[in-house]
Parts: C-alpha cells; sequence; structure tokens
C-alpha cells in the first residue's frame, strides 16, 4: 500500500507512535509518505520507502494566524495525486483529520478517491476537542472518517461519550519495538555498568521520568515522590525529555536540597538506551490515555508506578507489572518505590512481568499488522 501519515512531529507520544508506525509498515513493503511542517524527529531521513513531504506555510503579513490547516490539506491532495495514495492516516484528530477531509473532498472533485483513518491519542479528545470552540469541527471530522482508530478502550468510550458519536471506533493499542526497546542484556552488561556510572553507584537504584513536561504529566510529583524514596535511602533520579515545567521542577529539586542527585538531561534521541538502565519509571501523570512511555519502560524490564488514571490500567496490571495509585499520592507512590526497591526478589518478579506483558501483547509485531488489516478494511468498504 501507500500510505500517507500525517502527525505533530515534534516531542509527543502520538508523533511517536505515528513515526514509528511509519517505519515498522516501511518495513513490511509498504511505501510510506510523512507530510506535516518538519521532519518527524524519530526519522534518520535514509529509511528505506519512506519519504518526507514538507507543509510550506506563508506568512502573509495579513494572516495574523496562518493556515496550517488549509496548507495541509493542500499538500495532502497534492501528494496523493502525484504519488499515488491509496490511504491517508491522520494521528491527533485536531486539526490533521479536518484536513484529511478537505483533502479528501478535493481529490473527489476530480474523480480521486482517498480515504483517511483517524487515530485518536489523547489530549486531541480530552482536553483540546472538549475545547467549545472545537468540539463541532472534530465531532464532524470523526464521524466522516472512513475509519476510527484510539489508543485505549478508555479513550474510545470517552469519544463515544463525550462527542455524541455513532460510528465505530476500533482500539488499536499503542506498541513498542520488542527489539530496539530491550533489557540489558548480560553481554551488555558490563558496557552499560560505565553508562549507568555516569548517574548512579552500583549499589543505587535509578528512578526514570520521561516526558514533555507539560502540567498534565505533573513532574513536580516525580520530583517529590523521589525526595520522600532519597530520604530513605541512596539513589538517583533521571528526568528525560523538555517542556514547559521543567524550569518549575529544577527549582523544586534545588529547593527540597536533592539537586545533587536529580539529572535533568532534556530531549534525547535514543531514550530505549537510556530506559534500560532504569530500576523503576515514574508516571504521575493527571491523565494519561495510554501512557507510551511507560510501556517504552516495560519493554525495558522497568516497572512503573503510575497513578491509576484513563488507560493506564489497561497497560500496568497493578501488583504484577507496577503499581498504580490515585493522583497526587505522592506519599503512597513513595511508599511503593521503597517496598519494591527494599525487596529485590518482588522488584525483580516485577521487572520479568514487565517485560513478558510488553511481548505478549504490545510488540509491534503483533500490533502494526492490525492496522494493516484495518487499512484493507477501509478500503474494501470505501471502494467504489
Ligand atoms: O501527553 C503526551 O505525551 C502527548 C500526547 C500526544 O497526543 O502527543 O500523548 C497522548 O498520546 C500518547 C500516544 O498515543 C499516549 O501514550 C498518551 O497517554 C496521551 N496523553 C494523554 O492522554 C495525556
Amino acid at each position: 500500500m501507500r500510505i500517507g501519515i500525517t502527525c505533530y512531529p515534534t516531542y509527543g507520544g502520538s508523533g511517536v507512535v505515528a513515526t514509528e508506525l511509519g517505519i515498522e509498515l516501511a518495513a513490511l513493503g509498504h511505501e510510506i509518505h510523512f507530510i506535516s511542517y518538519s521532519q518527524p524527529f524519530r526519522l534518520s531521513g535514509r529509511d528505506d520507502g519512506i519519504y518526507y513531504h514538507e507543509v510550506p506555510v506563508s506568512s502573509y503579513p495579513l494572516f495574523e494566524f496562518p493556515p496550517y490547516d488549509l496548507a495541509l490539506a493542500s499538500r495532502m491532495s497534492e501528494v496523493a495525486e502525484y504519488y499515488g495514495l491509496d490511504l491517508l492516516h491522520v494521528h491527533y484528530a485536531i486539526p490533521h483529520s479536518v484536513s484529511a477531509l478537505l483533502a479528501r473532498q478535493m481529490l473527489a472533485a476530480r474523480g480521486r478517491h482517498l480515504p483517511f483513518v483517524t487515530t485518536l491519542h489523547g489530549t486531541d479528545i480530552t482536553l483540546v476537542g472538549l475545547d467549545r470552540s472545537y468540539l463541532p469541527i472534530t465531532r464532524y471530522a470523526i464521524q466522516e472518517s472512513d475509519g476510527v482508530t484510539s489508543i485505549s478502550n478508555y479513550l474510545r468510550e470517552r469519544t463515544i461519550a463525550d462527542f455524541d458519536i455513532t460510528r465505530p471506533i476500533e482500539t488499536i493499542t499503542n506498541f513498542v519495538n520488542c527489539d530496539v526497546y530491550t533489557p540489558i542484556s548480560d553481554a551488555a552488561q558490563k558496557e552499560k555498568a560505565c553508562e549507568r556510572h555516569h548517574f548512579a553507584a552500583p549499589d543505587e537504584p535509578i528512578l526514570m521520568h520521561l516526558s514533555n513536561f507539560r502540567p498534565v504529566k505533573r513532574v513536580g510529583d516525580v520530583v517529590r515522590v523521589f525526595a520522600r524514596v532519597a530520604q530513605e535511602r541512596p539513589a538517583q533520579l533521571v528526568l528525560v525529555g523538555d517542556g514547559p515545567d521543567r524550569s518549575s521542577a529544577e527549582w523544586l529539586a534545588h529547593d527540597l536540597g536533592i539537586q545533587s542527585r536529580v539529572h535533568f538531561l532534556g530531549k534525547q534521541e535514543r531514550v530505549s538506551e537510556l530506559l534500560a538502565l532504569a530500576d523503576l519509571f515514574l508516571m504521575p501523570s493527571e491523565l494519561e490515555s495510554f501512557g507510551l512511555a511507560a510501556l517504552e519502560a516495560m519493554a525495558c524490564k522497568v516497572p512503573t508506578i503510575a497513578t491509576r488514571v484513563g488507560g493506564v490500567p489497561e497497560l500496568i496490571d497493578d501488583g504484577v507489572t507496577g503499581l498504580l495509585y490515585p493522583v497526587g499520592d505522592v506519599d503512597g507512590m513513595a511508599a511503593g518505590a521503597l517496598n519494591l526497591l527494599n525487596d529485590p526478589p518482588r522488584l525483580k518478579a516485577m521487572r520479568e512481568a514487565a517485560r513478558q506483558s510488553a511481548q505478549k501483547r504490545f510488540c509491534s509485531s503483533l500490533v502494526v499488522p492490525r492496522y494493516v488489516r484495518f487499512y484493507e478494511q477501509v478500503l474494501a468498504q470505501t471502494a467504489k
């Protein structure tokens, strides 16, 4: 198939999923065309079967708000025509599904058929879509999509209820490449010990957090949980990523007097290598429709201490592959982390269970074929 993929190309879970999906589909022999305002950050630019088409947005003085959604619709229709796309797959409903809808209509007027699939990721529904000004158009674009998928049952049900959706939505969960996101092998143990040495002494556990540091991630709680753990035993905290709440988290680490044990790494390219160094992952979010970073950690044999929100219980089996707490329960999360760190056999069992669950339920080799079947269904249903 020739598939056009549109996503937010910068840091963020939906862009990661879209890019990894494109890479996996290309590896299966499909031709993938990314259409976006900049190259998705996980693309090297030289992958076989993957093409990137930039969307130029003109900044004419009259345009106080340059119309990206219109420029995107134009580029989608051009790319579809010039490269013979079979289908578009847009990640994040706003504004991508609206642009795809326009592109489909523009091509239909010229006698060309271009169905599109929308994948809902989370904040496109839970935050942005429920802003009254975006609700009618988001609802319309979801209803009019040729296929809609959601990354968790939670998000699927919430979309149906909040947007009064009457069309089917299929849950296809996020996935991870279990060959890239791997635990440290015995052979690599020695080399990794050197890397680990940058952050921690051999007997010090590493707690890790990875996100875009938006308020919904509650990065302050990450620092507070760690402070309580560090009061009881030597440990180090590594934070990967960047975003609006980074400086307040840095301030908090100083204020709590733990700054020497807290490492802010900023945006990093090979997060799989960092995750594999961790003993525990912290995800105390206000809301997660799935929690991709926790899945990436699980695949690296790292259990997560998380909040029981949104789609997280569909990913983390409480007490088996991680521990779940109410939002803001810093004491509970710290106690849970300490219990695990002080009980090596239990931590080891949880590490094994986390990897096994990632492998059995969320490996790209299992999930990506579901997308392929979904595309085939959409193409069959919409064929004239
Ligand atoms: O919160 C983020 O990291 C970004 C956001 C996005 O859409 O880019 O993430 C959402 O999609 C991710 C990938 O499907 C999910 O793993 C996240 O749970 C979801 N975030 C929220 O629901 C808050």
